[in-house]
């Protein structure tokens, strides 16, 4: 094929897939709905950042930056736009911020003209990743992030050893952004930070997930909470757990807060993901739960088990049997969008209401720890199932 007929092809996929409707699949679980088509992948990438559309210097068309994934977003509705800033990464494994924005928040998402970029420190970073946006009572919208660095402490010819440290913008508009320090805290890394909405006892409060080591969260792990004086220089002296790793659950390994909390009449919806080990490596699942409407850091409701595991393609991509989330939007009329990315490579739309979470994180048993337990659950549910008429009618 010649440069004509190759940008002519390769232009109408790339219209064709953005442009593409999705489609909402039914829910035997009736907690929320998955859809079709992922929402946003490497092919969403902008042919402009990928190819050199100069005939001279290009005669080819071929490609010249490739992208590799596009999976973990924050997001946030701004000015009657859904937006994600996606975590993009590139043939070279080096991860960056982009927005995309759609009309209706599950399909047609387009990124920006240009990527993020992210003013840096002192102390440059190697990798960025995972932002969640919080629309915060100060007037700013924060992104709180993961920076990764070469471990300065890392032995001779060790190539592979980094630091995790929660890295934090801020803007008004997603387009330009300002760059502020990055938070301290007194254990040895962090990731999975989420800036909290609202000022508690006119601080700045954060989830934090800390950890001893940048895979393995050692000692450290669960899901955090602590306070700084300020954001200019975030600074948390002493984090308390929220939600402990805990022994035979689906966050037995370590677990991490996804996006930021969503507000209700009964209390917070929290969304996190929970990783334990199998004999195929890690396996991410997405739980929620619901805390204390003016004690964010108490869990009140907690159903047992996940909510999103992954499920037919989404179990297989660059890290296998994943789904994470850090970001999701609340609508007016109380639909929520939560966004997922599938095994490190792509990202989903799933929808629900205010109402359908509250359900499930209220009435959903929690988990009892022991088998015998989980079973005396279950046969509570058959014999009050046996004196409802619904259940008659159908086994007849
Ligand atoms: O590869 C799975 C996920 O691993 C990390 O999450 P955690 O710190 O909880 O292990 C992150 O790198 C995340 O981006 C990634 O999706």
């Amino acid at each position: 094929m010649n440069y004509n007929e190759r940008l002519e092809k390769i232009s109408h996929q790339y219209n064709t897939l953005v442009s593409k409707p999705n489609s909402e699949i039914f829910s035997t679980n009736g907690i929320y709905n998955r859809y079709k088509n992922p929402i946003l992948t490497r092919d969403h990438i902008p042919l402009h950042w990928r190819f050199d559309f100069n005939r001279a210097t290009n005669p080819h068309f071929m490609e010249r930056i490739g992208f590799n994934a596009v999976f973990n977003a924050g997001a946030i509705k701004l000015n009657g736009k859904y937006l994600v800033v996606a975590r993009v990464e590139g043939n070279d494994r080096k991860s960056l911020f982009a927005v995309a924005e759609s009309p209706n928040g599950i399909d047609n998402f387009k990124f920006w003209d240009s990527p993020v970029s992210l003013p840096q420190n002192d102390d440059p970073d190697t990798n960025v990743y995972d932002m969640r946006l919080t629309q915060h009572d100060d007037g700013w919208i924060y992104g709180v992030f993961c920076a990764e660095r070469k471990d300065p402490g890392a032995a001779e010819g060790d190539t592979s050893s980094a630091t995790a440290t929660a890295g934090i913008t801020r803007t008004k508009d997603l387009v330009s952004w300002e760059r502020l320090p990055d938070l301290k805290t007194n254990s040895g890394q962090q990731r999975n930070v989420v800036l909290f909405p609202h000022f508690i006892d006119g601080k700045y409060a954060f989830y934090t997930r800390p950890q001893d080591g940048f895979i393995d969260t050692g000692k450290g792990g669960g899901i955090g909470f602590g306070l700084s004086e300020t954001i200019e220089n975030a600074y948390i002296e002493k984090e308390s757990i929220v939600d402990p790793k805990t022994y035979h659950t689906i966050y037995e390994v370590k677990n991490g807060q996804g996006p930021t909390p969503i507000k209700t009449e009964k209390g917070w919806l929290n969304l996190a993901h929970g990783v334990r080990n199998t004999a195929a490596g890690l396996r991410y699942t997405l739980y929620m739960f619901l805390t204390h409407i003016d004690k964010p850091w108490e869990i009140i409701h907690k159903p047992h088990g996940h909510l999103i595991a992954p499920l037919k393609e989404e179990r297989v991509g660059d890290v296998s049997n994943v789904v994470f989330s850090n970001g999701w939007i609340k609508d007016d009329d109380g639909k929520v969008f939560i966004y997922y990315a599938s095994s490190d490579t792509r990202l989903h739309v799933a929808t629900s209401t205010i109402d359908k979470l509250l359900d499930y994180c209220i009435n959903s048993p929690e988990d009892k720890l022991h088998s015998h337990c989980s079973v005396k659950t279950i046969q509570a549910l058959i014999d009050a199932n046996k004196k409802v008429t619904t259940l008659k009618s159908i086994t007849q």
